[in-house]
C-alpha cells in the first residue's frame, strides 16, 4: 500500500506512535510517505520505503497566524496525486482530519479517490477538542473521516460521549517493538555508571514537561525516596514545566541527585538503566511512555487515570494511585525499591505484558486490516 501520515513530528506521544508505525509499515514493504511541517524526529531519514514531504507555510504580513492547515490540506492532495496513495492516516484529529477532509474534496473534484483514517490521541479529544472554538469543528472532522481508531477503549467512550459520536470507532492500541525497547545487560553494565553509583537507585521520568504530566509530583515523589535510600533521578525531554521541576529540585535539596538530560532519540538506550519509572499524569489516554519502560522491563508507578489501567495491571506489572497522592506514592516506592525480589517480578511482568499484548508485530497487522477494510468500504461507496 502507499499510504500518507501526518503527525505533529516534534516531541510527543502522538507523533512518536505515528513515526514508529511508519517505520514498521515500511519494514513490512508498504510504501510511506510523511506529510509534516518537520521531519518526525524519530526518523533518521535514511529508511528505505519512506519519504518525507515538508509542509511550507507561506507567511505574509496580513496573516497574523499563517494558515497551517490550508497548506497541509494543499500538501496532502499534492503528495496523494503524484504519488498515488491509496489511503491517508492522519494522527491527533486538530486539524489535522479537517485538513484531510479537505484534500479528499479536493481530489474527488478532479476524480481521485482518497480516503483518510483518523486516530485519536488524547487530548484532541479529552482537552484541546472540548474547547468551544474546536469542538463543532473536531466532530465533524472526526464524523467526515472513513475510519476512526482510538489509542485505547477508555479515549474511544470519552470521544462518544464528548462528542456524541455514534458511529465506529475501532480501538487500536499502542505498541512497542520489543526487538528495539528491551533490556541488555552489556549495554545496562556499560551505560548505568554514567547516571547512578552501583549501590543507588536509579528512577525515570520520561515527557514532554506539560502541565498534565505533574512533574512537580516527580520530583516531590523522588525528593521523599533519596531521603530514604541512595538514588537519582533521570528526567528525560523537555518542555513548559521544566524550570518549575528544576526550582522544586533546589527547593528538596535533590538537584545534585537530579539528572535533566533532555529531549532524546534513543529512549530504548536509557530507559532500560532505570529501576522504576515514575508517571503521575493528571491524564493519559494510554500511557506510551510506561508500555515503553516496561518493554524494557522497568514497572511504573503511575495513576489510575484514562486509559492507563488497559496497560498496567495495579499490583502485577506496576502500581497505581489517585492523582496527587505523592505519599502513597513515595511510600509504594520506597517499599519497592527495597525489595528486589518484587521488583524483579514486577519488571518481568510488564516485559510480558508488552510482548504477550503490545508489540508492533502484533498490533501493526490490526493496522493493516483496518486500512484494507476502510479501502474497500470507501471503492465500493464511491462506484
Ligand atoms: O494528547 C496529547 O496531549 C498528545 C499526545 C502526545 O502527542 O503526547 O498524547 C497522547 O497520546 C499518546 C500516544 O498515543 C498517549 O500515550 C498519551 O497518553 C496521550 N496523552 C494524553 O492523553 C494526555
Amino acid at each position: 500500500m502507499k499510504i500518507g501520515i501526518t503527525c505533529y513530528p516534534t516531541y510527543g506521544g502522538s507523533g512518536v506512535v505515528a513515526t514508529e508505525l511508519g517505520i514498521e509499515l515500511a519494514a513490512r514493504g508498504h510504501e510511506i510517505h510523511f506529510i509534516t511541517y518537520s521531519q518526525p524526529f524519530r526518523l533518521s531519514g535514511r529508511e528505505s520505503n519512506i519519504h518525507f514531504h515538508e509542509v511550507a507555510v507561506s507567511n505574509y504580513p496580513l496573516f497574523e497566524h499563517p494558515p497551517y492547515d490550508l497548506a497541509l490540506a494543499t500538501r496532502m492532495a499534492e503528495v496523494a496525486e503524484f504519488y498515488s496513495l491509496n489511503l491517508l492516516h492522519v494522527h491527533y484529529a486538530i486539524p489535522h482530519s479537517v485538513s484531510a477532509l479537505l484534500a479528499r474534496q479536493m481530489l474527488a473534484t478532479r476524480g481521485i479517490h482518497l480516503p483518510f483514517i483518523t486516530t485519536l490521541h488524547g487530548t484532541d479529544i479529552t482537552l484541546v477538542g472540548l474547547d468551544r472554538s474546536y469542538l463543532p469543528i473536531t466532530k465533524f472532522g472526526i464524523e467526515e473521516s472513513d475510519g476512526v481508531t482510538s489509542i485505547s477503549s477508555y479515549l474511544r467512550d470519552r470521544t462518544r460521549e464528548a462528542f456524541s459520536i455514534t458511529s465506529e470507532i475501532e480501538v487500536i492500541r499502542n505498541f512497542v517493538n520489543c526487538d528495539v525497547y528491551f533490556r541488555d545487560p552489556k549495554l545496562v553494565a556499560e551505560m548505568r555508571p554514567r547516571f547512578a553509583e552501583p549501590n543507588e537507585r536509579l528512577l525515570v521520568h520520561l515527557s514532554n514537561f506539560r502541565p498534565v504530566k505533574r512533574i512537580q509530583d516527580v520530583v516531590k515523589v523522588f525528593a521523599r525516596v533519596a531521603k530514604a535510600m541512595p538514588a537519582r533521578l533521570m528526567l528525560i525531554g523537555d518542555g513548559p514545566d521544566r524550570s518549575v521541576a528544576e526550582y522544586l529540585a533546589r527547593e528538596h535539596d535533590v538537584q545534585d541527585r537530579v539528572h535533566f538530560i533532555g529531549k532524546q532519540d534513543n529512549v530504548n538506550e536509557l530507559l532500560p538503566l532505570a529501576d522504576l519509572m515514575l508517571m503521575p499524569s493528571e491524564m493519559e489516554s494510554f500511557g506510551l511512555a510506561a508500555l515503553e519502560a516496561m518493554a524494557c522491563s522497568v514497572p511504573t508507578i503511575g495513576t489510575r487515570v484514562g486509559g492507563v489501567a488497559e496497560l498496567i495491571q495495579d499490583g502485577h506489572n506496576g502500581l497505581l494511585f489517585n492523582v496527587g497522592d505523592i505519599e502513597s506514592m513515595s511510600t509504594a516506592a520506597i517499599a519497592l525499591l527495597g525489595d528486589q525480589q518484587r521488583l524483579e517480578a514486577m519488571a518481568r511482568a510488564g516485559r510480558k505484558t508488552a510482548q504477550d499484548h503490545f508489540c508492533a508485530s502484533r498490533v501493526i497487522p490490526l493496522y493493516e486490516e483496518y486500512y484494507d477494510r476502510v479501502i474497500a468500504r470507501t471503492a465500493s461507496s464511491t462506484m
